[in-house]
């Protein structure tokens, strides 16, 4: 391309991939911009996460007001922690309320992205058969998406309804009824808690037990949600409350420092929440976990322990050896004979915008580049791939904080890292092979290093068991996605 033709200033073209929570909050900020977009989703509506979940009992465990994007507080919510459905609806009103939805097509799977090195663009194939042209490809395709089936034989022996959380169906049974729950992450707990006030009898199957950090949970009345109306100020105090604010630093500190006196603190609330909380002694064993708190993702919740010892709630620790037509047979030959199963049994987090095929400079694959593990830049672009940006993709920060905020800093980082194409000094830009070598490798030293590290098996361990995620503080996160090394990047 001439060198004249590149010194224009220029409207970039964009695609977006997914229409959850980071590509919505995309599409705003690109029709802010000005600048042509189409956002690609392969549901029949937005939403993402929090279309998919549906299980009773769902709720973000970020307090409403914090999980909300920064330009757009909400005064609707109903209590302190929102249910999906609410938080469905809020990101419903919000794409409407900025106009973005005439830029989104549904049921339109992305199936192909192929990079262009002559022509600078990206070419998008469709599922349909389409293929639509862009200078820029933002991955929006959330995290936690593909589903995990349990290796557990007899599956498909069951009688009874069977369900993953993530898919669930409102035709399962769970009124008055036998009902076994597979998994103990949040969703399972979660599950627990809500179906022990409708089941007639509720086992709850845990491999690993888990650390329960305890939080409120409360209902706002009309009055305040009438003074949130009337007065946003008021919302912003719950969001920039400095203690909430100080508690996502504590909690990234104790992330860090395994010996430090903020993992001990986390540890002490969490282990007088199970002495305290748990009379029988034999159960209040069967739920202590034997790795350090925060290994795996710290449940919160209000509710559990207290579920858990009604009558009609059973904690099955013994290991399950397959499952039969009439329930879960145990590895010491029981049989819990269930009406219904639920599957909260997580997510293959490791996949982000794969089964997609993404082919780079030279139709280098991402998925061959992504052996054995997804990485990326700063969590955000990847060497060979120009142009191609992602958000809440592999080794960005996790832990009881707001995606929301995560992607919003990265979606500034991208903007930066575009204005140089915007004004029409490059046609094309990715980090350097050296770069993304060198984050990678101080990244996994750091990341070895953390409570996720730390001993215990979770979605945050990639394929060679190092923690997949932001190592080091969110401040260090909120640092680097406000001032991008350019020098690491490549534009030409
Ligand atoms: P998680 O946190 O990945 O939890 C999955 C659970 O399923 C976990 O307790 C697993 O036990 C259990 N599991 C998985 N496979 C099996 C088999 N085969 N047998 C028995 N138990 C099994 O998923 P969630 O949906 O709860 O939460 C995901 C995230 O969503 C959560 O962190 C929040 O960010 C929201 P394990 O611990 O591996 O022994």
């Amino acid at each position: 391309m001439a060198e004249d033709n590149l010194k224009q200033a220029r409207t970039l073209r964009h695609i977006i991939v997914g229409g959850g929570m980071a590509g919505i909050l995309a599409a705003i900020k690109l029709k802010e911009k000005g600048e042509a977009f189409i956002l690609f989703e392969k549901a029949d509506k937005l939403g993402g996460t929090w279309r998919d979940n549906r299980y009773p009992g769902l709720t973000c465990d970020v307090p409403a007001h914090a999980y909300t994007y920064s330009f757009e507080p909400y005064a609707e919510w109903q209590k302190f922690y929102a249910t999906g459905e609410e938080i469905r609806v809020y990101f419903e009103k919000t794409a409407k309320k900025y106009d973005v939805l005439q830029h989104m097509r549904f049921g339109c799977e992305v199936t192909s992205c192929t990079w262009d090195d002559e022509k600078s663009v990206w070419q998008v194939g469709l599922a349909n058969g389409e293929v639509h042209e862009a200078d820029v490809v933002t991955a929006a395709s959330g995290v936690l998406h593909h589903v995990t089936m349990p290796d557990i034989n007899g599956l498909n022996d069951f009688q009874g309804d069977i369900v993953h959380s993530a898919r669930w169906d409102d035709r399962v049974k769970t009124d008055n009824v036998r009902v076994g729950i597979i998994g103990n992450g949040s969703t399972g707990v979660q599950i627990v808690t809500a179906l022990q006030k409708t089941a007639s009898q509720v086992v709850h199957f845990q491999r690993s037990p888990q650390w329960i950090m305890p939080v409120p949970q409360f209902d706002y009345s009309d009055e305040e949600r009438e003074a949130f109306r009337k007065d946003p100020a008021l919302i912003d105090a719950i969001r920039n409350n400095p203690d909430y604010w100080a508690s996502i630093y504590r909690f990234t500190a104790a992330i860090m420092n395994v010996d430090g006196d903020e993992l001990a603190e986390v540890q002490k609330i969490c282990e007088d929440n199970l002495n305290n909380s748990v009379t029988d002694p034999v159960l209040r064993e069967k739920l202590r976990p034997d790795y350090r708190v925060g290994c795996k993702r710290l449940i919160y919740s209000w509710c559990y322990y207290d579920a858990v010892q009604q009558p009609n709630v059973d904690v099955e620790r013994e290991g399950i050896s397959h499952i039969e037509a009439n329930g879960v047979r145990l590895k010491n030959g029981a049989l819990i004979e269930l009406d219904t199963l639920v599957l909260a049994t997580g997510f293959q987090a490791d996949r982000f915008i794969r089964p997609t095929v993404v082919l780079g400079r030279n139709g280098k694959s991402l998925d061959d580049v992504w052996q054995p593990t997804p990485t990326a830049y700063f969590a955000v672009t990847i060497p060979e791939f120009p142009n191609f940006f992602m958000l809440n993709g592999p080794s960005g920060p996790v832990g009881n904080f707001s995606l929301i905020d995560i992607a919003e800093r990265q979606w500034d980082y991208i903007e930066q890292v575009l204005a140089p194409l915007r004004a029409g000094d490059a046609a094309q830009v990715a980090p350097s092979v050296e770069a993304h070598q060198d984050f990678e490798k101080r990244r996994a030293d750091a990341a070895r290093k953390t409570v996720f590290g730390s001993g215990c098996s979770s979605w945050y361990l990639d394929a060679t068991g190092v923690p997949a995620t932001w190592p080091w503080s969110y401040q260090d996160f909120a640092d680097a996605m406000a001032n991008p090394d350019f020098d690491a990047y490549i534009y030409q």
